[in-house]
């Protein structure tokens, strides 16, 4: 961005719009009154000093740490006055521009103040450390609104009142990349919820478990965050009519296969692998033949074990009761361990080479034993099975499993957490997916997870920018547009029919012959010209995502987004374990039509890939998002180590820059965000009207109620359809609503004292 297009912002959104050539002009201003610039270094840093003094393009300025440097008057930008140092809502900021809002928030973050707002976004800085700020005490104080600070609670708490004062459906998205803190913001907003909506019956109780018990199935240790989502969540919590919890239902999106038989180094597989090797008690350890989890392949291969302050065998108890509570019975719960044995046994199935041609056997070995007893087979049947491919379908075999427990899983918590029948229909929808990624080798996974999120982008852009700002145009208010970056042409590259990356994945997937390297030369031969791909050596390609470029390999996606049924899923059906049969039949009772089986024993059926499924399943999610009032919390990651109080500014930017939060600013601050249709307004406030003479018509009432309380043109707009305000206004409107209906119920009692 050019420093005349940070000007030209800065001038947009001061009210009294100077324009570029103004900057120059009050330059002069700025040194007569010493006031504070932003001073861009050769390092591209911005630091905060006074001018001293000019000459021609060149001023010096006097560093806050004593230091005078000699830089070009286009290397300046204004900085606020120190009154405004750390304001709570980056809107009130005089002076907007990048070093600005950085510094803004880099001195809240110094003082513990993690929460600010953009505008209608609150931003949420990860502290890496516990602040004592989300105790009872704290829900009390947002509840009864003693405090207004940006907080996740008072987020939750504008949801909550919404979805009772305008009977519709609310949403809370959490947007960030990977180590954010997108999940435990989640956890907070469902935890006020919960505070604010508890009933008698407690099921406010099983709904916070939920997040436990997901987190120990879905979530890993990856090299980003130690708890890392690895699937995406969308919560919708129930309410009756009186605005209590009723119940709750759980979708989620694509589990990350892949690390149940593969880890990156210094990651871990799933949580609960380690939470039961380390807290299983000993009856259940002797039942399931569990060892230490060193003793695993699956989970010994990246040399990454334990995760520092955390206890695996404690947060197996805790996973337990969280079980217990959801109301998942005993039975239930060592099935769902017995099935997660069996995938850490078959991990460990060996073979050997039997003849010239490199044919392979099975190991007789204590995995293959518990591995057949815990599956209800005969260690002969599992030798037979799996000597075709050994080790890939040993491993396709235990993702199958371990996909369809969780499925499962989330199955059975949703029917603990059906509604009951007093649900009026109330809603607020948490969303929590996994975050941006970009890693050194970034596959399939990654290629899923960062279109999910260029999804999840474009609907903030739409409401935030788009939406908010075709409203006033199309209302006729008098709008200087401001511009922003678009993510739709990316998200086009992903999704474009028949020549977007999606497209063309299927596409190549249904070619028997080809290969992931036939896939990268199609991608290379049909989107060469879109500036949003480009080609790399050796299968590779790239895309330039909203958050930056990420170079994916191509290895794996093929077979990866068959995701092609094991031959072994429907041969589980002859195991006597009922889990397992319930999973197989599920499969062969969801599939229309069944092929013969190939040559490598895996079936040809036809079947959605997982690529295509996930654009479904976004899309459902989005139309569902889109018929609620959403709220937006933006999470950011001050630092890559996962520390405590170190602020990384460049980090900070760039995300700052990537989720267009400084457009949102812009556009809250020269706009009117509270906007309602005359109608509502008159119905709400008519009343308040003493000119009785004031004609009828929504309009005119509206005008007659905004004119006896002078509210000045600076404040609000009138559209065609709706009125306009700047923030708090209509707070005024509330205050002066209440005190006047409670002075007529007031006179309403002492009349009726009197009569009696
Ligand atoms: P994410 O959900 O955004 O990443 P998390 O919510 O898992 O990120 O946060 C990562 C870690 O940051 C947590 O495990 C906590 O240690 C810490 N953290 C986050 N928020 C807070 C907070 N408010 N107070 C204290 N510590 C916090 V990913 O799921 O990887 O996209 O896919
Ligand atoms: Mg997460």
């Amino acid at each position: 961005k050019t420093l005349n297009e940070e000007r030209s912002g800065v001038a947009a959104v001061t009210s009294t719009a100077r324009s570029v050539a103004e900057w120059d002009d009050y330059i002069g201003y700025f040194i007569k009154k010493k006031l504070r610039v932003w001073c861009r270094l050769p390092t591209g840093q911005w630091e905060m000093g006074q001018i001293q003094s000019t000459s021609g393009e060149e001023s010096r300025v006097q560093l806050s740490n004593g230091n005078v440097v000699k830089v070009s008057m286009t290397e300046l930008l204004p900085a606020n006055p120190e009154i405004l140092v750390g304001v709570d809502n980056l809107i009130q900021l005089s002076y907007l521009n990048e070093p600005s809002v950085l510094y803004n928030l880099q001195y809240r973050y110094s003082h513990d103040k993690i929460y600010s707002k953009a505008g209608p976004v609150l931003i949420a800085i990860n502290p890496f450390k516990n602040l004592q700020i989300y105790g009872n005490n704290y829900i009390t104080a947002y509840r009864k609104k003693l405090v207004d600070s940006p907080h996740v609670f008072a987020a939750a708490d504008a949801a909550y009142n919404e979805m009772i004062r305008d009977g519709v459906n609310q949403s809370v998205i959490l947007s960030g990349e990977s180590g954010a803190g997108k999940t435990e913001t989640a956890k907070l907003a469902m935890q006020y919820l919960a505070a604010l909506g508890g009933s008698v019956g407690g099921i406010e109780h099983e709904v916070l478990q939920t997040s436990c018990i997901l987190e120990a199935f879905g979530n890993a240790k990856t090299s980003r965050n130690n708890n890392s989502s690895r699937f995406g969540k969308l919560i919708d919590i129930h309410f009756s009519m009186v605005g209590k919890i009723c119940g709750a239902s759980i979708q989620t999106s694509l589990l990350e296969k892949s690390r149940v038989v593969q880890l990156a180094k210094g990651e871990r597989s799933y949580h609960v692998f380690y939470q039961l090797c380390a807290g299983a008690p000993s009856v259940l350890r002797g039942k399931l033949n569990i060892k230490m989890a060193n003793e695993y392949h699956y989970l010994n291969q990246s040399n990454c074990l334990a995760i520092d302050d955390v206890d695996d065998a404690q947060l197996f108890y805790e996973l337990m009761k969280a079980l217990d509570i959801v109301r998942i019975c005993k039975e239930d719960q060592e099935s769902i361990f017995a099935m997660l044995a069996v995938v850490l046994w078959l991990g460990n199935m060996s073979f050997q080479v039997i003849d010239a041609e490199g044919h392979v056997e099975v190991l007789e070995d204590e995995a293959i034993a518990t591995a057949s007893r815990l599956m209800g087979c005969s260690a002969q049947d599992l030798m037979l099975l799996t000597l075709q491919q050994a080790i890939d379908t040993r491993d396709a075999l235990a993702k199958f499993i371990y996909a369809r427990l969780f499925d499962w899983l989330v199955e059975k918590i949703n029917k603990s957490l059906e509604v009951g029948k007093q649900w009026n229909g109330r809603s607020i929808s948490i969303l929590d997916i996994y975050g941006f990624e970009s890693f050194q080798e970034n596959s399939f996974e990654q290629f899923c997870i960062n279109y999910a999120n260029e999804r999840l982008l474009q609907h903030f852009i739409r409401h935030l920018l788009k939406l908010e700002q075709e409203d006033y145009e199309a209302d006729g208010i008098d709008w200087t547009k401001v511009h922003f970056e678009d993510n739709q042409e990316c998200l086009n590259l992903f999704e474009k029919k028949p020549l977007g990356l999606l497209s063309l994945l299927d596409e190549e997937s249904n070619f028997p012959k080809s290969t992931d390297l036939s896939f990268a030369n199609k991608l290379k031969q049909h989107l060469n010209s879109n500036p949003f791909f480009k080609e790399g050596r050796d299968g590779t390609f790239s895309v330039r995502h909203f958050a930056g470029e990420v170079l994916y390999d191509t290895n794996g996606f093929l077979e990866k987004n068959r995701d092609p049924l094991c031959y072994e899923s429907i041969y589980l059906l002859s195991c006597s374990c009922p889990l397992l049969q319930l999973f197989a039949t599920n499969v062969v009772q969801s599939q229309d039509s069944f092929g013969n089986v190939g040559q490598s024993g895996v079936l040809n059926v036809q079947r959605q890939s997982v690529g295509a499924k996930l654009k479904g399943q976004l899309y459902k999610l989005m139309q569902r998002l889109e018929s609620t009032m959403p709220h937006f919390i933006h999470c950011i990651k001050p630092n890559t180590k996962q520390l405590p109080d170190i602020y990384e500014k460049d980090l900070v930017l760039h995300q700052l820059r990537c989720c267009g939060v400084l457009e949102v600013i812009k556009i809250a601050r020269s706009g009117y965000p509270i906007r309602i249709t005359h109608q509502e307004f008159a119905q709400r406030y008519g009343f308040l009207v003493l000119d009785k003479t004031v004609s009828q018509d929504p309009l005119s009432i509206s005008i007659a109620v905004l004119q006896q309380f002078k509210i000045m043109l600076e404040m609000y707009r009138v559209g065609y359809t709706k009125l306009y305000f700047r923030t708090g206004q209509i707070g005024e409107f509330e205050n002066t609503r209440k005190r006047v209906l409670q002075s007529i119920v007031g006179v309403q009692r002492l009349f009726r004292g009197y009569k009696a």
